[in-house]
């Protein structure tokens, strides 16, 4: 077995998160490298893309959390092997990369504009994509994105969801995903309830 090594912000969420999550799914031992802000600005040029997540294999690094979400999900068995279900999956990480991408662009703003840039956020750009992605749960059978079982995509859409209900984001109000689709809400409750996620944050306790 590879050894690997993973850096990413010392949070539970973000772009890593589901990578943790499908790595002890697995059963697999890794490195959980957890850095500060700091420590990030230190090491970014040492990044392929200036980036994290960043996973080192054997000390070789590999990026792209989506990719490395699949890798992972593959031997944790949390990634469809039928090539249909496997697009479903993929359609709905990729979704969530843009999301992801739409909210960074209102980070560091100045307060006058952060609270018009995250106003517009909401109405357009998030409604827009949670809207889709409880369509592509429906387009599932309601429980799950793809596979009929849980696949990286759930885990990914259950970190993205359960951080815009923290309140983390100044001018997004907790209950968007309840309001704009409840489906995914549900579904968020659903993922958050699965024993091998229960499993993976009782290891962190
Ligand atoms: N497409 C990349 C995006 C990586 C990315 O933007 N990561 C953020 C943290 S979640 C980052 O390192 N940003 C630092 C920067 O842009 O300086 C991926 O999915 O891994």
């Amino acid at each position: 077995m590879p050894s690997y090594k993973l850096t990413y912000f010392d949070i539970d969420g973000g772009r890593a998160e589901p990578i943790r999550i499908a790595f002890h799914a697995a059963g697999i031992a890794f490195e959980d490298n957890r850095i500060s802000f700091p420590e990030f600005g230190e090491m970014r040029s040492t990044t392929r893309f200036n980036a994290v997540p960043v996973l080192e294999i054997d000390g070789a690094q590999v990026t792209q959390s989506n990719a490395l979400s699949r890798y992972v999900g593959k031997m944790a068995g949390l990634y469809p092997a039928d090539d249909l279900q496997a697009l479903y999956c993929d359609e709905v990480l990729g979704a969530l990369e843009d999301l992801s991408n739409h909210i960074v662009r209102t980070f560091g703003l100045p307060e006058e504009e952060l609270k018009l840039a995250r106003e517009k956020l909401v109405d357009g750009w998030m409604s827009t994509f949670l809207r889709g992605l409880d369509q592509l749960l429906t387009r599932g059978g309601g429980e799950y994105f793809a596979n009929d079982q849980l696949t990286v995509a759930d885990l990914r859409a259950f970190v993205q969801t359960r951080s815009l209900g923290s309140g983390i984001l100044d001018y997004v109000s907790i209950d968007i995903v309840q309001r704009v689709a409840p489906g995914l809400f549900e579904h968020q409750q659903r993922i958050s309830a699965d024993p091998r996620v229960v499993a993976y944050y009782a290891s962190r306790m």
